[in-house]
């Protein structure tokens, strides 16, 4: 599925997103930027070692939930990985929308920051932080869909979407914001 918002496109694939050919991937981390699983591992696994060194040397500090930093992006395709910290569910009363809207706003920053015109994004906290996915997919879409109307750098956001439950859930959002 792919719906044009100002000058740029939003896509929905189901698939793996460390084959994906895009300037930037985003990769859904824990404040530790200490790999994990989910889809930390599989990038960190498919981008080589280099990018741990290169998150523990730069940002000893880590990165606190609702924002993200940018490392090179290894033996990927992808010039940049972008590491966003998403929020654990706690129920929803621990300010989880604003936090995961603020880490895909940061990734956004961090695109236009370095020059990117095409961005691919997971389905950040909706795994081992439980986020549910129909609250999280309305964020993640309205959020990016908000920036492309403003932006002239991006071109193109996919969001990469790992299983057939996800995917249908941000198709749907997706289809009632077009109406
Ligand atoms: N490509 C795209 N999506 C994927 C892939 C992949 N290769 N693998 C999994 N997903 P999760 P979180 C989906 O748990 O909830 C890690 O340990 C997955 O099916 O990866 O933000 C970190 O280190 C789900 O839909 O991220 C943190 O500690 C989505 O990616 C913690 O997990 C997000 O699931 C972050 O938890």
């Amino acid at each position: 599925m792919i719906v044009q918002f100002g000058s740029a496109l939003i896509e929905l694939v189901l698939g793996d997103i460390t084959t994906q050919e895009v300037d930037a991937i985003v990769n859904a981390a824990n404040s530790f930027l200490a790999g994990g699983g989910g889809v930390d591992g599989a990038i960190h696994d498919a981008a080589g070692p280099e990018i741990i060194k290169e998150l523990a040397r730069r940002y000893p500090d880590g990165c606190p939930t609702g924002s993200a930093v940018a490392t090179s992006a290894g033996l990927l395709a992808a010039q940049f990985i972008f590491h966003a910290v998403g929020p654990v569910w706690e129920g929803g009363g621990k300010k989880e929308s604003q936090l995961l809207q603020s880490a895909y706003e940061t990734c956004l920053d961090l695109a236009e920051q370095n020059r990117c015109r095409s961005v691919a994004f997971p389905s950040i906290s909706t795994g081992v932080y439980r986020y549910p996915v129909d609250l999280a997919g309305e964020i993640a879409l309205r959020t990016v869909a908000t920036r492309l109307e403003s932006t002239q750098q991006i071109k193109l956001v996919r969001f990469v979407l790992f299983d057939q439950g996800t995917f249908g859930c941000y198709s749907r959002i997706l289809e009632t914001m077009l109406v």
